[in-house]
């Protein structure tokens, strides 16, 4: 090869052999593995005739004990000269990198995007007009306030980014399951991400909004008046991150071939609708099991239940974005769906989970300025300032050299004369690292060859530090969120901001935020006032516009086909339990693909009734009532059985357990003998219980006293509704 030809190598051969050909397979016949061959390129798999090498690559007899001088049984000074000894301790060393300064706790997976409808009146981009397409993708969804160690199911927003891997580079929609944030310039990020996380003197508390320096901040800075009711609602403690919505919530751009520009905003919609606790389950969940999110996520991928969510874009017209009495480019605004309807044109659906979390769902950085032809910029000083960020933030997490780490690395060609830096491993070859070049290698790409395009864009102004008059409006949408909640959101909020500045301790804090609150509904400032403490304000003292939009209840998400598959349902039972009843509902829960757990007083084998004890008569549960509890199902059944339920209505956590889901509004079902333990434990006037061969539905508790072979088709189904009732 001379010279020119070295030069004009394809950067690619730094891939091992075969490797490409592979690719280009996968390209042929269908790209959404595209990804993942890359991935399998740098990926390790243990066999059973591999053995423990150091890093340069020697087999290592014992990696116990650090070669010293020792003689006999007593123990000498361990040498320094035993590198396989150092080299383990220093890796070990320096396992940690910084982690993220805000979303720093994640779980991540991989999946699919593919079109319903070409969107090529607005855009040019083939990831969203070329339908036969189905590009890979990796999504991280993640909490914003606390360390990487914190619980998941904290009150926050939720991070939903989106790495689309293209044919024509990657393209990162960087979002929140929020529509909109605290801010409309980046040059206040790190005031709210200061007051929101820890205080300074003594680092409390973690990954909560409630205390005096987040609400101080906020009711001085009054942009952020819209998102922290949206904050406050039940849109912050999310049930799964598979049943929330994700926002792009700054403004882009689409440019089609034309070159004609429309602002933008993205939306994904779940299938399974948008769910969320209620607060005091959250709350115990993030004792109880903090991981509650992260292991959702990877639990119904595993069994197949994969999450989906729908693809939205929200259109303005370049010229047409004056007309609104909000700005196209405040992202402390919602564009209202009933203005601007939301354009359902793909889906997305996250089918693998990472292989290690490290070098995926850590080392994935994402920006907002990765953009291929056909998306673009707006003048949004959130968003303009965020893509300095993100580029700016990967250097101190990851080094010089992000980009080229597996999980980074497009899967188009990506060439250029970047060169060198710490971490480096492309080798590029060739005589030349710059442009122009003698060679002509490398030239940049023409526009017919995917060069992205910038169409002229005039701007004319006065430099000036300010913004205009509608972005200084920051309570119109704040009253109009609040106005379109149902009844028990409107309560959650309310319950919310009496908790969050309750543990304000002080009084400036939580009495100037009562006030502010009567600025939006004087409702929901003399509930929070009175709780709180502190003067209960009179009167309303802003008039409320009495507006409302569609889209922003939770309400208007149920999942688009009920469905109980990957619900997890804990089927409770003590020795001397029907065992015809307990087949026929766990069987049938399975057939769904919902997912039954058998909760006993203790997780050595439970025997049904009829049947000697012992072993291998009984059921083997999977967990015992102390290990799990009630917060960690989504409903839960009783099977009778007269033993049985006398024995769990004696157990005090038997008893909790189904009282705590029904606080919770959980859907719980019981037959025969488990109508006794139910009047027992909810003893509440007003809750209906079966006394037949009938079934009988009352706030959510369904019974059937007697089962009949005849009726055991209907418990099941009733096994079925009910939890479908969640
Ligand atoms: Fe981020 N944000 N952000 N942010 N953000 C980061 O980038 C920043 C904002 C969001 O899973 C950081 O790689 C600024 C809005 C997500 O890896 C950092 C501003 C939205 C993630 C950063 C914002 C987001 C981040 C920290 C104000 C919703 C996690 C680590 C202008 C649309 C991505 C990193 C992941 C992460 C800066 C505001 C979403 C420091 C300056 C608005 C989902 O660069």
């Amino acid at each position: 090869m001379d010279n020119r030809e070295s030069a004009k190598a394809p950067i690619s051969s730094s891939i091992v052999p075969g490797a490409l050909n592979k690719i280009k397979d996968m390209a042929t016949g269908g790209e959404k593995g595209r990804k993942l061959a890359q991935l399998d390129q740098v990926s390790q798999n243990v066999t059973p005739d591999d053995r423990i090498t150091t890093d340069w690559g020697v087999k290592q007899a014992n990696t116990d004990d650090w070669l010293s001088i020792s003689t006999g049984d007593k123990i000498g000074p361990s040498l320094l000269e035993d590198s396989a000894a150092r080299e383990k301790i220093h890796r070990f060393d320096h396992e940690r990198i910084p982690e993220r300064v805000v979303h720093a706790r994640g779980a991540g997976a991989f999946g699919n995007f593919k079109l319903y409808e070409s969107a090529e009146d607005v855009t040019m981009a083939p990831v969203l007009t070329d339908t036969s397409r189905e590009t890979p993708i990796f999504v991280r969804f993640s909490t914003v306030q606390g360390s990487r160690g914190s619980a998941d199911t904290v009150r926050d927003v939720r991070g939903f980014a989106v790495k689309f891997y293209t044919q024509e580079g990657n393209w990162d929609i960087v979002g929140n399951n929020i529509p909109v944030f605290f801010i409309q310039d980046a040059i206040k990020f790190p005031d709210i991400i200061h007051a929101v996380k820890p205080e300074p003197h003594n680092e409390v508390p973690q990954a909560q909004t409630a205390h005096n320096n987040f609400w101080d901040f906020v009711y001085l800075h009054t942009e952020a008046t819209h998102m922290y009711m949206w904050a406050m609602s039940d849109r912050a403690i999310p049930r799964s991150y598979r049943m929330m919505q994700g926002f792009g919530v700054n403004t882009f751009t689409l440019v089609n071939k034309e070159g004609k520009r429309h602002f933008v905003k993205f939306h994904w919609t779940p299938t399974l609708g948008v769910h969320s606790f209620v607060w005091d389950e959250a709350l115990k969940l993030a004792g109880q099991d903090p991981d509650f999110h992260r292991k959702d996520l990877y639990e119904a991928i595993e069994n197949g239940a994969y999450p989906k969510w729908k693809f939205g874009i929200q259109t303005i017209p370049e010229g047409e974005e004056d007309q609104f009495d909000f700005d196209v480019l405040d992202a402390t605004k919602v564009w209202p769906e009933d203005i601007i309807p939301v354009r359902y044109i793909g889906e997305l659906e996250l089918n693998k989970n990472v292989d290690e979390y490290f070098p995926q769902t850590e080392q994935v950085a994402f920006c907002t300025s990765h953009m291929i032809p056909g998306i673009g910029h707006s003048d949004d000083p959130l968003l303009q300032g965020r893509s300095f960020s993100y580029q700016d933030t990967q250097l101190s997490r990851l080094g010089i050299n992000w980009e080229e780490l597996p999980i980074n690395k497009p899967v188009c060609p990506m060439m250029n004369f970047n060169r060198d830096g710490q971490g480096r491993h492309t080798i590029t070859k060739g005589t030349v690292n710059y442009w122009p070049n003698r060679f002509e290698a490398r030239p940049p790409a023409k526009k017919e060859e995917g060069a992205y395009p910038e169409p002229p864009v005039p701007v004319a102004g006065v430099k000036v530090r300010t913004k205009s008059a509608k972005f200084r409006e920051h309570y119109n949408q704040a009253q109009l969120f609040y106005n379109s909640m149902s009844p028990p959101e409107k309560n959650h909020m309310a319950a919310a901001f009496a908790f969050e500045l309750d543990h304000c301790e002080d009084p400036i804090v939580y009495e100037r935020m009562s006030e502010r609150l009567a600025e939006i509904d004087i409702e929901l400032a003399q509930t929070v006032a009175e709780m709180v403490g502190g003067p209960i304000p009179e009167k309303q003292t802003r008039a409320n516009h009495g507006k409302t939009a569609s889209g922003l209840s939770q309400t208007e998400y149920p999942p688009e086909k009920p469905t109980i598959a990957s619900r997890r349902i804990a089927v409770i039972v003590a020795d001397g339990f029907d065992k015809t009843v307990y087949d026929a509902v766990t069987t049938a829960l399975k057939a769904s693909s919902a997912l039954p757990f058998t909760i006993a007083p203790r997780r050595s084998e439970i025997y049904p009734t009829g049947v000697e004890k012992k072993p291998g008569n009984g059921v083997q549960p999977d967990h015992h009532l102390e290990g799990m509890r009630s917060t960690m199902f989504d409903a839960i059944f009783v099977p009778g059985g007269a033993e049985s339920i006398k024995t769990l209505s004696k157990s005090g956590r038997a008893v909790h357990w189904v009282r705590e889901a029904f606080g919770h509004l959980k859907a719980i079902g019981g037959t025969g003998e488990a109508v006794e333990l139910f009047k027992m434990a909810f003893a509440l006037p007003g809750i209906n219980v079966s006394t037949d061969d009938k079934a009988v539905e009352s706030y959510g508790v369904v019974t059937m006293a007697k089962v009949s072979p005849q009726s055991l088709s209907e418990t099941v189904t009733i096994a079925k509704e009910g939890a479908g009732l969640l």
